[in-house]
């Protein structure tokens, strides 16, 4: 089993706080380039990327005892409770000898984001909000093509209107706390990444998240 280099506590579980790992959410709506732009972010900026749909996703296909459940609200564009995907996500970061997460597409409504504050007892460095038009969200899904069981005119339809009435909120409530940096993501892939990157550049070295020895 991978070791992690995160500080334990007296029974042995790893820690994670604000002081041990820096931790930015990557939101915005379906098809706005999330899994696009997190790759290079990980080569540019040294960080791990966990994408909770793909988490999900492997759960479905390791044939889990939740995973007909998970596949069940995936294709109806609903989120899977939080303890699921908190779980999961908790599991990957501890597994991980990196302390700098990128999380994309968590999260997606207000008991997310409450659950994994609670559980994991951090908050973002910031949000990275890709902003994109509607219309353009449905074009690239349409033409995505890569066999997902969600990208059908319907399921893009309800995923569209669940990111509106639950996710909007949360990028807002990070708004409204100065953590979100907006990306005009309605650009070309090379374009909206320099913008990632200039806002990537401006994060603090590891300095607050302890000694890297
Ligand atoms: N593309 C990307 N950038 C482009 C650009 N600048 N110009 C032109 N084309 C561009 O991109 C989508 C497509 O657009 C690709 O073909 C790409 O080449 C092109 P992508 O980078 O894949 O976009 P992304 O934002 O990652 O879109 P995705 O469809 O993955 O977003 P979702 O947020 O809908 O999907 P996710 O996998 O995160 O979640 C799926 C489902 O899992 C959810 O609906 C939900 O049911 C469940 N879920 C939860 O319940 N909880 C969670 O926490 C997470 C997921
Ligand atoms: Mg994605």
């Amino acid at each position: 089993m991978a070791t992690s280099k995160f500080p334990t506590q007296k029974d042995g579980s790893e820690t994670f706080s604000q002081e041990t790992a820096v931790v930015v959410f990557v939101l915005g709506g379906p098809g706005s380039g999330k899994g696009t732009q997190c790759p290079k972010i990980v080569e540019h900026f040294g960080f791990t990327h966990l994408c909770a749909g793909d988490l999900l996703q492997a759960e479905i296909e390791s044939e889990s005892e939740n995973g007909t459940m998970i596949q069940n609200f995936k294709k109806e564009g609903k989120i899977v409770p939080s303890a699921i995907t908190v779980k999961l996500l908790q599991q990957a970061m501890q597994l991980s000898d990196n302390k700098r997460f990128i999380i994309d597409g968590f999260p997606r409504n207000e008991e997310n984001r409450t659950a994994f504050e609670n559980i994991m007892k951090i908050e973002p460095e910031f949000v990275l909000f890709f902003d994109c038009p509607e219309e353009e969200l449905t074009k690239r899904i349409l033409n995505r093509n890569q066999g997902r069981v969600d990208d059908n005119i319907e399921t893009i339809r309800k995923r569209l209107k669940v990111y509106f009435e639950s996710t909007l909120p949360v990028i807002n409530y990070y708004n409204s706390k100065g953590k979100v940096q907006k990306i005009d993501a309605q650009r070309s892939i090379d374009e909206v990444f320099e913008d990632v990157k200039s806002v990537f550049s401006k994060l603090k070295p590891v300095a607050r998240v302890g000694s890297m020895n």
